[in-house]
């Protein structure tokens, strides 16, 4: 049988990366069948588009997996090809936690002709075959033998054929440039960020989140050897396509065991299976030095920190008073020391917000060494002990918000504030922290590192840009080139002639002096 793994694009900003779980279902099909995978964002279909590729490639089984902002677009997907008489299994966290709406048992159109709940490392394999002999069930959960849930382990994790699988849709290189860029140092023809999971679940339960709820909160972990391994098949294919790979650890807590992290990052170095990666690690973890030093010695360059608030009230009332501001600058100095940057995440119209918060954010973050500042709402998605809480006290603006998705809008209403204000903040902090000054700024942060440092700054809130700002074609693109053009004709210069303009404020730098760590080729460098 030929399946399509189809991931709905969000309609709004482009997606770096594509989805794990299509790589995970297809290495965990049963021999015998062919899979084919879609990702909206990299491969953009409309719902005519997708039924006729359904048609001409003969598929006989589809399955959508979807977060609730694009869950929309996937039912609308999902009809499409239930028109055509092909069957469609939907997984996810959404369906897991709203499987009637999919199955239409709650008053709504029907959606889904299955639904796999939870993890489906284990129910997969069941319900293709279950396809193939014309006898789909509703629903598939991962149970034991005593109908209780189980939680795959991943000791056995299958080995994704990174080697030989399709990654054409996810080249971030435009193709008009490949060729010649292949060529520039080690090549760069391709640049893919490729995801990676080193285990599963987070005990924290913050309120806003669905992962503890959906993972639980025992962590799950690989063996050190499947990872390396997987990090070995992607450097080598890099290599091999003289072209670039970074890696996404998805973990939700990457450092979630700092010993076992440790070991991972070791061993990594020990294969000098070392590859750039990015992952998400709570500011708490990272007062660790060892695990610092680890982190950089192993390829980390970016870490995603859910800073969420500078309020401690705010951190309290949705349950990750863990979190303590006092602490974030001392902690991005930690890895600023080492060459590693962070995504710092915040979420605004939260209950103890007023109207300049994105202001008061923006002057911590100024002090701060440069980094990708990201923000967001306070948002209820489906199950979640924040949506209990808002539904509970009647605050619900729009229960069913997933149902007709507008990006970047509340579906609640803060307590100090209105929606539109908290809108506002949103917008207020993306548009100062991404102006051609700020960029400006974040560059001139880092005149005492070494060239590439401030390149990739520069070009990583570039790219940054495109997660909050629609859409960009050609044309808006070449208005931020402009916008940007001193401090790229200052890269330029730098690069071609080695001159380097003296540091703005010298001083600055003393808040994050250099320490010496190995880089991903095992070179020292401060
Ligand atoms: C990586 C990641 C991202 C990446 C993008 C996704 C990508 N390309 O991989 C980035 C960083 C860009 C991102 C952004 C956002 N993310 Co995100 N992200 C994740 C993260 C950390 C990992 C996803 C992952 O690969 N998990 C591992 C795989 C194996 O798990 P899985 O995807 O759930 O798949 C398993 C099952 O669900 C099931 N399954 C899934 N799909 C299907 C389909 C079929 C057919 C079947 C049978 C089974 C099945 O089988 C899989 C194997 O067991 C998750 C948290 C998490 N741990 O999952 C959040 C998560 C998915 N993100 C979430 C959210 C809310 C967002 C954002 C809106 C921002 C935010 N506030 O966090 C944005 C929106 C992005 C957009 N494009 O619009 C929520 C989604 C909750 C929900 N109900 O929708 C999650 C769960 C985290 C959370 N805070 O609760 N995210
Ligand atoms: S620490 Fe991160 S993954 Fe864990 S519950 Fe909180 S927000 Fe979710």
């Amino acid at each position: 049988m030929r399946i399509l793994l189809y991931n709905p694009d969000n309609g709004v900003t482009r997606n770096f990366m594509p989805h794990l779980w299509m790589f995970l279902l297809k290495s965990l099909t049963p021999p015998g069948h062919e899979v084919l995978l879609i990702d909206g964002n990299a491969r953009p279909m409309d719902e005519l588009q997708i039924a006729q590729y359904v048609r001409d490639e003969s598929i006989g089984l589809v399955g959508i997996g979807a977060m609730t902002r694009m869950i929309a677009k996937a039912y609308r997907i999902a009809d499409a090809i239930r028109a055509t008489g092909v069957p469609v299994v939907m997984g996810g966290p959404h369906v897991t936690e709203l499987a009637d709406e999919s199955l239409g048992r709650d008053g709504g159109p029907r959606h889904a002709d299955a639904v796999a709940l939870g993890e489906a490392d284990e129910t997969w394999p069941q319900i293709v075959n279950d396809a193939v002999n014309g006898q789909l069930k509703e629903k598939y959960a991962p149970i034991d033998g005593l109908g209780k849930e189980r939680k795959p382990s991943l000791k056995r994790y299958p080995v994704i054929p990174w080697d030989s699988i399709d990654l054409d849709q996810f080249n971030l290189v435009p193709k008009s440039a490949a060729a010649l860029l292949r060529k520039v140092g080690e090549g760069w023809g391709t640049f893919r960020i490729v995801p990676v999971e080193s285990g599963r679940g987070c005990p924290y339960g913050c309120e806003f989140c669905t992962v503890t709820g959906f993972f639980g909160d025992s962590i799950r972990f690989r063996t050190n050897e499947s990872v390396v391994n997987e990090l070995l098949l992607l450097k080598a294919r890099a290599h091999k396509e003289r072209g670039q790979m970074a890696v996404f650890f998805i973990d939700d807590n990457f450092a979630i065991n700092v010993k076992r992290t440790k070991s991972l990052l070791r061993d990594i170095i020990a294969a000098k299976a070392q590859v750039h990666w990015v992952a998400q690690i709570s500011a708490n973890l990272l007062r660790d030095e060892e695990l610092v030093d680890l982190i950089a010695a192993s390829g980390g360059t970016w870490i995603f920190i859910g800073m969420e608030s500078i309020d401690p009230a705010n951190l309290k009332d949705v349950n990750k008073g863990f979190n303590k501001p006092g602490e974030y600058a001392a902690v991005l100095d930690r890895l600023a020391q080492r060459n590693v940057y962070a995504i710092t995440s915040f979420i605004f119209g939260m209950d103890n917000d007023t109207t300049g918060v994105a202001e008061r954010t923006l002057t911590q973050v100024r002090t701060w060494p440069p980094g990708l500042p990201i923000f967001g709402l306070l948002t209820p998605l489906p199950a979640i002990p924040l949506y209990k809480r808002l539904e509970t006290s009647g605050r619900l603006t729009r229960p069913k918000h997933w149902q007709e998705f507008i990006p970047f809008a509340m579906a609640h209403t803060p307590l100090k504030m209105t929606i539109e204000e908290a809108h506002a903040e949103v917008k207020y902090g993306w548009e100062q922290a991404y102006s051609p000054e700020a960029l400006a700024q974040a560059v001139d942060a880092l005149t005492d590192r070494p060239l590439g440092y401030r390149i990739n700054i520069f070009l990583a809130r570039l790219c940054f840009r495109g997660i909050y700002f629609p859409m960009m074609g050609k044309m808006a693109w070449l208005k931020v080139v402009a916008q940007n053009r001193r401090t790229i004709l200052k890269l330029a210069r730098e690069a071609f002639f080695g001159r380097r303009a003296r540091p703005k404020n010298p001083d600055a730098k003393d808040a994050y002096e250099p320490v010496a760590v190995p880089d991903v080729n095992g070179e020292v460098s401060a």
